[in-house]
């Protein structure tokens, strides 16, 4: 007997190069600094370490230090009003800790795609 189709769910891991910038650090503004990122997805923490060799190489991968984290839970994630910034695609995720991030990408199906995961995971570990 063929298995019941299952609810899909979330990835617990995903990564790729996202644009990235802090906008608020613990409630304080900060200068914007946009940065290609490294961005790692694992469980309900963001990683971001820099991007090296340039642009979606994964020449290099091993070697990025991971730059910061955030912790998804009790955050939430919203498509920026134009005034946060000039780029298209942007993404604003807000943390527990009052950190605010600015996400972007060019390519409108990665962003959708990283958008509707990061909405997931939030919703999954809303609980925790
Ligand atoms: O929100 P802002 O201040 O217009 O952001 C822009 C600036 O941070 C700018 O750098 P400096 O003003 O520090 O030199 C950046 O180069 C821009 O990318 C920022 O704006 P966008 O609209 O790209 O987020």
């Amino acid at each position: 007997e063929p298995s019941s189709p299952k609810a899909p769910t979330s990835p617990s891991e995903k990564c790729g190069v996202l644009n990235v910038t802090k906008i608020t650090e613990h409630g304080k503004k900060v200068r914007k600094n946009w940065t290609s990122s490294w961005t790692v997805l694992r469980g309900s923490s963001l990683l971001f370490a820099k991007s090296q060799g340039g642009g979606t190489s994964w020449f290099g991968v091993g070697q990025s230090k991971p730059e910061f984290t955030v912790d998804l839970r009790g955050g939430s994630v919203e498509w920026a009003s134009k005034d946060k910034s000039s780029k298209k695609n942007v993404m604003e995720l807000k943390t527990r800790q009052a950190t605010e991030l600015l996400i972007q990408s060019d390519n409108e199906g990665i962003i959708n795609d990283w958008f509707h995961t990061l909405q997931d995971t939030i919703s999954t570990h809303a609980w925790e």
